[in-house]
């Protein structure tokens, strides 16, 4: 069985998804309960996933190790599209998941607020040209994983979530606005969610 130690509201979220999606029974475990998590994680960063005596770090390789053990529709054998699918969870978690940090990280600090403002829009601006290449790329398809939601549709969902705690406008194409809505109101997307609000426990797939 996994296990997976999580932040509340942080992209493990989206690892948690993964899992339910894939039919796999995991306990999640909150790394602010966790004494000495640095052991497990040097960085300090979730997603950390057990999978029995191997302890797998960083999201994008965590995702693709996951994809790889088994047949599913979140990852096409056919090499070209299996390449995009990479491709597109690189985007995801090296792109637009850094994007999203900066805002994290210009919050914390300790300045004036006109600074911290115009700081925050131009971390804005960016993410949002971000958002912009995802519009386009669902010009033909509903997700980016294409008829089917991929991992990163699922990544870019929990992201997403984190626009509430920003002052900030980030500005979603109405493609955009589908998919998210789409994954949000997925079981498995709904279920992690609620899990999270619980105390560490197994939870069935
Ligand atoms: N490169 C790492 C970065 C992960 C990351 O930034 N995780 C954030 C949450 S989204 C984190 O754990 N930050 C430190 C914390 O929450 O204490 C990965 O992709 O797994």
């Amino acid at each position: 069985m996994y296990q997976l130690y999580y932040s509340p509201n942080a992209c493990s979220l989206a690892t948690q998804v993964v899992l339910h999606e894939l039919g796999h029974k995991v306990e999640i475990i909150d790394k602010r309960g966790v004494t000495n998590f640095n052991e497990i994680s040097a960085t300090g960063a979730v997603p950390a996933l057990k999978d029995n005596d191997a302890v797998l770090l960083e999201g994008a390789a965590i995702m693709i190790y996951l994809l790889e053990k088994q047949t599913t529709p979140m990852f096409s054998s056919n090499p070209i599209e299996r390449a995009q699918a990479i491709e597109d969870i690189m985007f995801a978690n090296a792109t637009m998941h850094p994007a999203y940090s900066k805002l994290f990280f210009i919050s914390s600090l300790d300045i004036d607020d006109t600074a911290k403002k115009i700081a925050l829009n131009a971390a804005a601006d960016s993410i949002n040209s971000l958002w912009n290449i995802v519009e386009q790329r669902l010009q033909e398809n509903d997700f980016l994983g294409g008829d089917h939601y991929s991992a990163t549709d699922i990544m870019l969902t929990v992201y997403s979530r984190w626009n509430q705690f920003h002052p900030v406008d980030i500005l979603l194409g109405e493609r955009t606005r589908n998919l998210l809505e789409h994954i949000s109101n997925l079981a498995s997307f709904q279920r992690a969610i609620a899990n999270e609000t619980k105390q560490s426990a197994i939870y069935e797939a």
